[in-house]
This record gives C-alpha cells, sequence and structure tokens, in this order.
C-alpha cells in the first residue's frame, strides 16, 4: 500500500459519483493515446475524457469505446461510508518504490522507470445497501506507460 493523506483530493461523497476533471502534470499515454486529464469516479473506474457513473461492470473489450481503468468496478457508494482519495507526485521516495515494484512483479519491465505516479485509493467504502460496518479497502497507483498496447498492458499495474 502507498501512502495516502487526509489532505489528498477527495471525491464527492455521493453514490455513483465522481470527482472534476483533473489536469495532469505529464500525460497518461494509454493504448497510445495521450490524455492530459482523467476522472477518478465513485464506482472504482478511473477514466479518460468522460466520466463513468456506471455501477454495474461489463466485460472488456468495452462495446462504445470508453477509455477506462477499472480497478475496482463495483457500485460504491462512499456516501455511506469511506473516502475516496487522489494525488499526483514526483516524491522520489515514492518514485524509487513504484519503480522497484514494478520491475520485480513485471520481469519484462525491467529498465521500467517511473517519474510520476498517480495514486487512487478507495479506504473503507462499502457498497450500494452496504452499511457503515461493510467496508473495504483498495488502492491503485499509475505511471505513464509510453508504450501501452493491448497485447503487453499488465493489467494488475493498472
Ligand atoms: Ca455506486
Amino acid at each position: 500500500m502507498y501512502p495516502f493523506w487526509q489532505n489528498d483530493t477527495k471525491t464527492p461523497k455521493v453514490d455513483d459519483g465522481s470527482s472534476s476533471e483533473i489536469k495532469l502534470a505529464v500525460p497518461v499515454f494509454f493504448f497510445g493515446v495521450p490524455y492530459r486529464t482523467v476522472y477518478v469516479n465513485n464506482n472504482g473506474v478511473v477514466s479518460f475524457n468522460v466520466l463513468v457513473s456506471q455501477f454495474t461492470p461489463e466485460s472488456f473489450p468495452l462495446t462504445d469505446g470508453r477509455a477506462f481503468i477499472a480497478p475496482f468496478w463495483a457500485d460504491v457508494h462512499n456516501g455511506i461510508r469511506g473516502e475516496i482519495y487522489y494525488r499526483e507526485t514526483m516524491d522520489p521516495v515514492i518514485l524509487q518504490r513504484a519503480t522497484k515494484d514494478i520491475r520485480k512483479y513485471f520481469k519484462d519491465m525491467a529498465t521500467f522507470s517511473a517519474t510520476w505516479v498517480f495514486i487512487v485509493t478507495w479506504e473503507e467504502v462499502t457498497f450500494y445497501g452496504g452499511s457503515s460496518t461493510t467496508p473495504v479497502i483498495i488502492q491503485i497507483f499509475r505511471f505513464p506507460l509510453h508504450s501501452l498496447t493491448s497485447n503487453s498492458c499488465p493489467s494488475s499495474l493498472l
């Protein structure tokens, strides 16, 4: 787990909600397309170009062409419990750790070197119909992978 703090930006505490459009310090290349903004969506999706309020997951590839990363696509309800945090960082300690993690877990990326990281954390959120006693936690982090393709995309990295 990467560190997150109470002063990270939070998404609205509302069912099926999303952040505002987040301008990134560096472009993220996703399947060869550069994106300069993202949305952090409460239902476990980080999306490009459009927010995602959809609460029922679909299998990939999506038929409508939306571009997003779905580490936790589910019907989250942070209005009942939990917070969703995000931040960009170029903290050398985080970059060093991310570089080490990627090299360790993705053997074909032995020369990878993180220069920027975007961390999203769903902390103790619950699901639609859940309660204050049914929390879960998940975190993702993302790097600008310049050669990401459908054949080389390490899904657990996203
Ligand atoms: Ca929801």
